[in-house]
């Protein structure tokens, strides 16, 4: 289906705010330093705004804009349609993009609900069989030291995981007078703390143990239950106009729940975007039978092994993971350059890039995502009434 040059693969990216420039500088830089099997073309970037998409397109390097992504999915010339929109656009755009024979890219959460979650994987699921392949953008399974933490679950070295302790902490909302954005609204962003950076957590958790989450008891709370409509939007908050009018927080600031897997792990997961100091604490930690793990966001080049027959006096010790035989960092600089938060994405389309060229599904599916989106689910449900363990769909 491929247009154009015989190994070029043309992308059309809905969306250009922070996602949509985390993904153009993916598709820019991931043929740059990774050899691919297709060659990544930035074809067209859409927005509704013409002055600001155009304005996007020329920084972010797309060759052309479209106001309406509907003209991305007609366009024969694109290949593959990334979703960089807020949550609730992405089952129509994603479900056309599948149907018009596109493959697909989809940032996180993969829906607003469980519902539109399962018809995305329906569409995926179908056009899987005709060889369009569809991919949610867990962004995080692609950091070096998580992708070397499943490697080395994976490998038994941890023996039976036990314990999984997940935690995701931002302050970006911490400000009372931070402006009411759309990751507020629940009409546009689906949840809160809960779906915006929880179902990194949840993703990360189930992905690295290979144990799903079954049930759940949760509690979810809005600390500031309303906001400044306006104001000067900087970065994901910025400052609203104090004294201004008001608009209500529909979504939860604060998410945190127990649950049990299905292989027998009990794990406590946390997501805030109020806790002050810390600014991106994406955190794990697992205990196995044999071994612990630990990791931080905010020190993403170490990862953190206790093995109890190799070290029992010594602690936790840390890898730097920043050496050729690690995932992904041979590709990049001489050892011990380490890595930020954008080389995730590049490793992401190389991932995606490598498995459409092979013709298998990439990894996380969209089904991978509807798993997520259930828990995400089952946490409301429990916290709608705090004493209730729920079950999560399905399990
Ligand atoms: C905001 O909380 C956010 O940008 C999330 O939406 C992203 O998924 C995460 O990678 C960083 O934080």
């Amino acid at each position: 289906m491929t247009s154009g040059s015989s190994t070029a693969l043309r992308v059309g990216m809905v969306g250009y705010a922070f996602m949509g420039a985390a993904h153009s500088q993916a598709w820019r830089t991931a043929p740059r330093f990774f050899d691919l099997p297709l060659a990544p073309v930035m074809a067209a970037v859409a927005g509704r705004d013409p002055q600001r998409v155009a304005a996007a397109a020329e920084k972010l390097g797309w060759e052309s804009a479209e106001t309406d992504w509907r003209r991305l999915v007609e366009r024969e010339d694109i290949d593959l349609v990334d979703i960089c929109t807020p949550g609730h656009t992405h089952a129509e755009i994603a479900v056309a993009a599948l149907e018009a024979g596109k493959h697909v890219l989809c940032e996180k959460p993969l829906a607003n609900s469980v519902a539109e979650a399962e018809r995305m994987t329906a569409a995926a699921d179908a056009a899987a069989a005709r060889g369009v392949f569809s991919m949610c953008g867990f962004s995080y399974r692609r950091t070096p030291a998580l992708a070397l933490a499943k490697r080395l679950v994976d490998s038994g070295a941890l023996g039976t995981v036990r314990h999984v302790r997940a935690q995701y902490l931002q302050d970006w909302l911490a400000d009372e007078d931070a402006p009411l954005t759309w990751r507020l609204d629940r009409t546009k962003s689906g949840s809160g703390a809960l779906g915006d950076i929880g179902a990194h957590i949840i993703d990360a958790a189930q992905w690295i143990t290979g144990q799903d989450i079954t049930g759940v008891s949760a509690l979810l709370e809005t600390f500031v239950k309303e906001r400044p409509v306006g104001g000067d939007f900087v970065g994901l908050g910025g400052a609203g106009q104090a004294g201004g009018p008001k608009g209500p927080v529909t979504v939860d600031d604060a998410a945190v729940f127990s649950a049990r897997l299905d292989g027998g792990a009990v794990g406590v997961f946390e997501a805030t975007r109020f806790a002050l100091g810390r600014k991106n604490a994406m955190r794990l930690e697992l205990n196995g039978s044999e071994a612990s793990l630990a990791f931080d966001f905010e020190d993403m080049n170490s990862l953190w092994l206790y093995d109890a027959a190799q070290e029992p006096n010594a602690g936790f010790r840390k890898i730097q993971v920043t050496e050729p035989a690690h995932p992904y960092t041979g590709h990049w600089w001489p050892v011990g350059h380490g890595l930020g938060y954008e080389h995730a994405f590049t490793h992401q389309v190389v991932d995606l890039v490598e498995a459409i060229a092979a013709g298998k599904q990439p990894a996380p599916s969209f089904a991978d995502a509807l798993q997520v989106q259930r828990v995400l689910e089952a946490v409301e449900a429990s916290a709608a009434d705090e004493s209730r363990w729920t079950k999560v769909e399905g399990a």
